[in-house]
């Protein structure tokens, strides 16, 4: 149960690698926190375990307009965050149609919902670097004109406006962060950085023997999620809603992540690396780069994790996750 004075905030995709940040954030701040999944036969909501008893877990469905207006009107919630989308590139060349029911209407839905449920909550809307695409300009700021290259960039372009235009519209709190890349231990083992700690991890320890990557000139800016969620807080606690972009300022290749991640555990990543056509992507996006001056100026926000210390936190985890699971399957047969 809330008191007067405890804030409530709601997380869509609240046991993703965001969503569990951002519920440790808010804990940490004494908010009640309530959480949207969709209801699956698989999922698991391992990266929300530890602070399971501490949050209220809901099911909805961005599909789902009334499951979703329910839940609003259930929770009654201060803070929205719409975290929750079809968030791996490839796949929305596969499934163009649901990433856009998912990544694009699905933002359409929580407003609408919001604006009938708690037309006075705060909302976060969870935009992306991937909008740039080929990029306009460089670097990227809250001015740069978007040029997607994938549907799911499309999908999230969508997203963005229609936050943009509900707020002019119905002057809800709305705002957008366009956060450029953000990765941790946490991140899915799809997505290209934890792709090669994963691997460093295990061909360190004589689990696998080589690592098949695609474009290894791809240039990003990466930060760390758990910097990043702080961001998204700051947001909703300013007093114009406003959209922000969110990254570090640097750019890197793939090439140098993957040398820094062998690097790390004395490898040369020569002998392991195969670039392989078949993670190539039809239109790729080349090169990102945040222009975080306007997050810095009006929230004080400033990225605390470099890159160097990005890759090797996540080499460590890896390294620590492989090293105890070896462990557990050798007590198994012995
Ligand atoms: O790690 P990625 O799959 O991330 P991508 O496509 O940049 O998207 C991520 O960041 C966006 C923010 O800009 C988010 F909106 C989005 O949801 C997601 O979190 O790929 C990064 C780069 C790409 O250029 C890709 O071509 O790495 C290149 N890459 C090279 N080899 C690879 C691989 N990517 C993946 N996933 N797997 C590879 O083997």
């Amino acid at each position: 149960m809330s008191n007067k004075t405890q804030k409530t905030a709601l997380i869509t995709g609240i046991n993703g690698q965001d969503g569990s940040y951002l519920a440790e954030l808010l804990l940490s701040k004494g908010y009640r926190v309530a959480g949207i999944v969709r209801r699956s036969s698989t999922e698991t909501q391992q990266r929300i375990e530890h602070i399971r008893s501490k949050i209220e877990i809901y099911q909805a469905d961005l599909l789902d307009q009334s499951s979703l207006a329910k839940v609003l009107a259930d929770v009654q919630p201060d803070e929205v965050y719409n975290l929750a989308a079809m968030s791996f590139v490839p796949t929305s060349w596969q499934q163009p149609v649901l990433t856009a029911e998912f990544t694009a209407v699905g933002v359409t839905r929580m407003l609408e919902a919001l604006r009938q449920s708690c037309p006075t909550a705060k909302f976060y809307q969870a935009s992306s670097s991937e909008m740039y695409g080929k990029v306009l300009e460089v670097p990227q700021s809250e001015n740069t004109p978007f040029y997607p290259r994938s549907p799911y960039g499309v999908a999230k372009a969508y997203g963005h406006y229609i936050t943009v235009n509900y707020r002019e519209s119905y002057s809800l709190f709305a705002c957008s962060g366009i956060l450029f890349n953000h990765e941790s231990p946490r991140r899915g083992l799809e997505f290209v950085t934890r792709k090669i700690t994963d691997a460093v991890a295990k061909i360190k320890l004589g689990l696998q023997s080589e690592l098949r990557l695609g474009n290894l000139d791809a240039r990003r800016d990466w930060g760390f999620a758990g910097d990043y969620v702080r961001a998204m807080w700051l947001m909703l606690q300013q007093d114009t809603a406003d959209d922000f972009v969110i990254g570090t300022g640097e750019t890197h290749t793939v090439r140098e992540f993957v040398e820094i991640a062998f690097n790390h555990v004395g490898l040369d990543h020569q002998k392991y690396v195969v670039v392989d056509p078949k993670f190539y992507r039809p239109a790729e996006v080349d090169l990102l780069l945040g222009n975080p001056t306007k997050a810095m100026k009006t929230l004080g926000w400033k990225p605390d994790v470099s890159f160097n210390q990005l890759v090797t936190m996540m080499v460590d985890a890896d390294l620590k996750l492989h090293a105890q699971t070896s462990k557990e399957n050798l007590s198994k047969v012995a």
